[in-house]
Parts: structure tokens; C-alpha cells; sequence
């Protein structure tokens, strides 16, 4: 993570990373996202369920070993939490060279992955702003110290095709990672003042901290999203994928065993003893 970049994101909480996948990569995570949506859209009001922390009900898929809550259906929206085992396509996204540089530089203590979904936004979906540093977000801190960016979660997100402001882009309130006071206004992404939309192209990345202000515009568009998102934190975080809130990652046996030891290791927490 070069000065520029670090004085942009400490500045406005987020960055754009262009070309971070190859076409290649894009083209196979794209493939992989589309098999999986299948899977999931046919069985995510099935049994087994798995009832998160926080109250949302989920699938919980024995067969590829993911959790998925929604619906694919006009307004709403898949959240495919734990697609690491449901997909091998997937793993180039353990331990991304170019994504781990990036992290090291934001994550002081041992960085781990404590957040990984698909999100596949029909039309009509919006994802309501939420985040914002106050008081009731001190989970998430953003802080500086010791010369340098210390945060408590940070995300990846990965587009494996254009999205612009039409398809629902991915929006941010710059700044609101150091803001005091409660934000004022509604979650409403298509209308909070000093809203930004961030516009990509297929393979770009943005990379933010969890405790800047963020969502997802409405898609208005015939196209639908779709968006890989892997959060990362100090090894000592728990599961911040809400079907499995503050507990052990989720990773199945088979997943673990073709995992590379570096890659194993981005899922072993404080009270992981494998
Ligand atoms: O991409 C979106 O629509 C919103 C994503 C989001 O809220 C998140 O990654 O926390």
C-alpha cells in the first residue's frame, strides 16, 4: 500500500484499487458466483436452518457448506455468507498477494479473514447506509497510533463485472470513519447528502474500513449485482458473517485440508487450536 493510498484512506475511509483481478480471475470467480447463486436461490427457505446471533434465519447447506438468507425475487436480495467452501474457484482469494499487502498495512496485529459473502442484489435492491464511527460502532474502530492506521475491520470488495451508479453502486460518506455524533438522516443510500457512488470497472476493487458509513445504491437497472466481499481484522475477532456472529469461522474439513498452512492460518483465531 503505497503513501498516496495510505493518506487517501486515512483521510476518506476507503480507497478504489483498479485492475486488482486479472480478466482471467474475473472470468472464473464470475462463473463460480453464478453456480452458487443457483444453488443457493433453490435452497435458501429449505431446511437445515441455522438461526444467527443476530436473529436472521438462514440455510445452512450441508452439501457445499455455506449459509444463505433472502430471496431471488424483484427488490431483494442473496447474502451467500462462507462461499469459501462451497467453490475451490474461490480460493485465490485466500491469501491474494496483492489484497494481503493491503491488509498488513491497516490490520496491526496478525490480520485474519472474518467476513466473507456474496451479494447478489436483484433489481429494485438497495443496501440501507449503515457504519459511521460513534459510540455504538466502537467494534469496528478506526484508529491512528503509533505512526500508523490500526483498524478493527476492513473490507475487500471484488467486482467481477462493470458496476455503475444505474446498477446499484457501492456508496460511502467520506470521512464519517472519524465522525463524533450520530448520523442525522435515514439509511436511505439514494438520498443522504454527501453521498459518493463509486463507479468500477470488472476486476477493480475497493477496500474500506468498517467503521466508515457505507451501503449500496438502488440497482434501477435490467443487470443484476453481484459482488464478493472478504473482511479482515486482528486474529482475535470471531466470525463477523452474521449467520455465525462472534463465533468460530466457519471453514468445513475438506476446505481446511486444501487450504495451503498460509492460507489455513487466515482462519485461525485465538481459540482455533488446529
Ligand atoms: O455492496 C453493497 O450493496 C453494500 C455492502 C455492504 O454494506 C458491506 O459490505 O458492508
Amino acid at each position: 500500500m503505497n503513501e498516496i493510498e495510505q493518506y487517501e484512506f486515512d483521510r476518506v475511509g476507503y480507497i478504489v484499487i483498479e485492475n486488482m483481478l486479472t480478466q482471467d480471475q474475473v472470468a472464473s470467480l464470475a462463473a463460480a458466483v453464478d453456480r452458487l447463486e443457483e444453488h443457493a436461490a433453490a435452497h435458501v427457505s429449505k431446511p437445515p436452518r441455522k438461526v444467527s446471533p443476530w436473529g436472521a434465519q438462514y440455510h445452512a447447506s450441508e452439501e457445499l457448506g455455506y449459509h444463505v438468507q433472502g430471496e431471488r425475487a424483484e427488490g431483494k436480495t442473496l447474502i451467500i455468507e462462507d462461499f469459501w467452501n462451497a467453490d475451490p474457484a474461490f480460493d485465490v482469494l485466500v491469501n491474494h498477494e496483492r489484497t494481503m499487502d493491503y491488509i498488513r498495512a491497516l490490520v496491526v496485529s496478525r490480520p485474519t479473514v472474518n467476513n466473507s459473502e456474496i451479494r447478489i442484489r436483484y433489481k429494485g435492491n438497495a443496501s440501507g447506509h449503515h457504519g459511521g464511527m460513534r459510540p455504538e460502532n466502537q467494534k469496528y474502530v478506526y484508529e491512528f497510533r503509533n505512526g500508523r492506521i490500526d483498524c478493527m475491520m476492513v473490507r475487500m470488495i471484488y467486482f467481477i463485472h462493470d458496476n455503475d451508479a444505474a446498477n446499484g453502486a457501492f456508496t460511502v460518506l467520506p470521512g464519517t470513519h472519524k465522525s463524533n455524533l450520530k448520523c442525522p438522516y435515514q439509511t436511505n443510500p439514494d438520498t443522504e447528502p454527501g453521498t459518493v457512488s463509486l463507479e468500477v470497472r470488472a476486476g477493480d476493487a475497493i477496500l474500506f474500513t468498517e467503521a466508515l458509513r457505507h451501503g449500496g445504491r438502488t440497482n434501477v437497472s435490467d443487470r443484476v449485482r453481484k459482488t464478493l466481499h472478504v473482511g479482515y481484522g486482528p486474529y482475535w475477532l470471531q466470525s463477523q458473517n452474521i449467520a455465525t456472529m462472534d463465533e468460530a469461522p466457519h471453514i468445513t474439513e475438506s476446505t481446511r485440508k486444501r487450504f495451503s498452512p498460509e492460507q489455513r492460518a487466515l482462519f485461525q483465531s485465538w481459540a482455533d487450536k488446529r
